[in-house]
């Protein structure tokens, strides 16, 4: 496969057999695995500095500004991670014992460690969605009366966008829009998992704020398709900052001259991931060409970001048995249960690795059928 190493192209930390590494990498298992632009680096490198904590780190504060202002909301936070932003959240937003809803794949539920529970000390009320996207009128069986002493207190709804095991599903402003009318009548507020929202923006061709100002708070993520090497930033109003940065401080996320990563941050939002529509055709170019292939099924979302499933079942593989297969070529992918394998794409693949990649699943099931085939002659003979 024609690629080289450069600043774009993630390699991969996984633990590959003495001799066994294939060179170059594909690395299609996350655009988590994005390094930092040289624009970041040398800002990284120039950032002036202070003591955050005592709110003095002027990169930081910068960042916080460039987030809010660029969400549309009064006030923002840099956090560590995007699961640090989702449970600063869920810590400000709700009291020991309430409930919250959420759709039933949704990160905050599936892969956050079971902090809504054991740090938030909230329970979860799931509900299951198409392409991850929670409509208003789910709501009406899940909020729990408040008239009823016995029963938990609803207090907040949380939703992803992009919806990553929806197979990075966008939002629309509208849905947006409508589901937070709701959960506001009810009295709930909404939180958004944005940890991919750049991503939705590009893929419905709005500014991030379209989807933000129906909602009361919105953690993104700087590390993912956005590239920065480190954290999150959680947006919401001042009077919930006020809550959420004591939360980040019980969490342990308050740091000190946080500027050295804070400034890459910055750089990500006003580059403002030009890459990103590319990254989306190439996610679109990929399921394209696996869904040429016989035997796969390749899916996106209704509204396509950078993720692509791949259903192995018709061959007859699992999941584990493919990501084996693509290691082998130089193709990491990471397998979700059953059949299915998540490809996502970002500022690391190229169009051409695209086609290297689609070159590769070809031979690979053309390899798969031959040896079938081979033992079926050899049988019947
Ligand atoms: N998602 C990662 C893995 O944890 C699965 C990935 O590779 O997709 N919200 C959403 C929607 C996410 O996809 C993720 C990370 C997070 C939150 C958490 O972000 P971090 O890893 O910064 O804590």
């Amino acid at each position: 496969m024609g690629r080289k190493h450069n600043e774009s192209c993630p390699r991969s930390s996984i633990t590959w057999g003495k001799g066994e590494m294939p060179e170059p990498i594909i690395d299609l298992r996350s655009d988590t695995l994005t390094l930092p632009t040289p624009e970041m680096k040398a800002a990284m490198a120039d950032a002036a500095l202070g003591d955050d904590c005592y709110g003095e780190d002027p990169t930081v504060n910068r960042l916080e500004a460039l987030a809010a202002q660029t969400m549309g909301t009064e006030a923002a936070l840099f956090v560590a991670s995007g699961t640090m932003g989702n449970t600063c959240a869920l810590l400000a937003h709700t009291r020991l014992g309430d409930e919250i809803i959420v759709e039933e794949d949704c990160h905050v539920h599936q892969w956050e460690a079971g902090a809504y529970a054991n740090i938030a000390g909230v329970a979860v009320r799931a509900v299951e969605a198409a392409d991850g996207i929670i409509r208003p009128e789910q709501l009406e069986d899940l909020v729990r009366p408040t008239s009823d002493p016995h029963q938990p207190l609803s207090s907040l709804l949380c939703i992803e966008n992009t919806h990553n095991r929806g197979i990075g599903s966008a939002w629309t402003p509208a849905e947006v829009e409508e589901v937070a009318a709701a959960a506001h009548g009810h009295g709930l507020k909404v939180h958004m998992d944005g940890a991919r929202v750049f991503n939705a923006a590009v893929a419905v061709g709005v500014e991030v704020k379209e989807f933000a100002r129906h909602i009361d708070s919105v953690t993104f993520c700087l590390s993912k398709g956005l590239s920065a090497p480190v954290g999150s930033v959680l947006c919401g109003s001042e009077e919930f900052m006020y809550r959420a940065r004591r939360a980040r401080k019980r969490l342990g996320g308050a740091m000190r001259q946080a500027g050295v990563i804070a400034a890459a941050g910055i750089v990500a939002i006003e580059q403002c991931a030009s890459w990103l529509p590319q990254d989306h055709a190439n996610a679109l170019r990929l399921a394209d060409g696996l869904s040429e292939i016989a035997g796969i099924e390749a899916r996106m979302a209704p509204r396509p970001t950078n993720m692509v499933f791949m259903d192995v079942s018709q061959i007859g593989w699992e999941s584990a048995d493919l990501v084996a297969r693509l290691k082998e070529r130089g193709v990491l992918a990471n397998p979700r249960p059953g059949s299915i394998v998540r490809l996502v794409t970002h500022r690391g693949i190229s169009a051409e690795d695209v086609e290297a990649v689609i070159a590769a699943i070809t031979s690979m099931v053309e390899d798969a059928s031959t040896m079938v085939e081979g033992s079926r002659v050899r049988a019947s003979a």
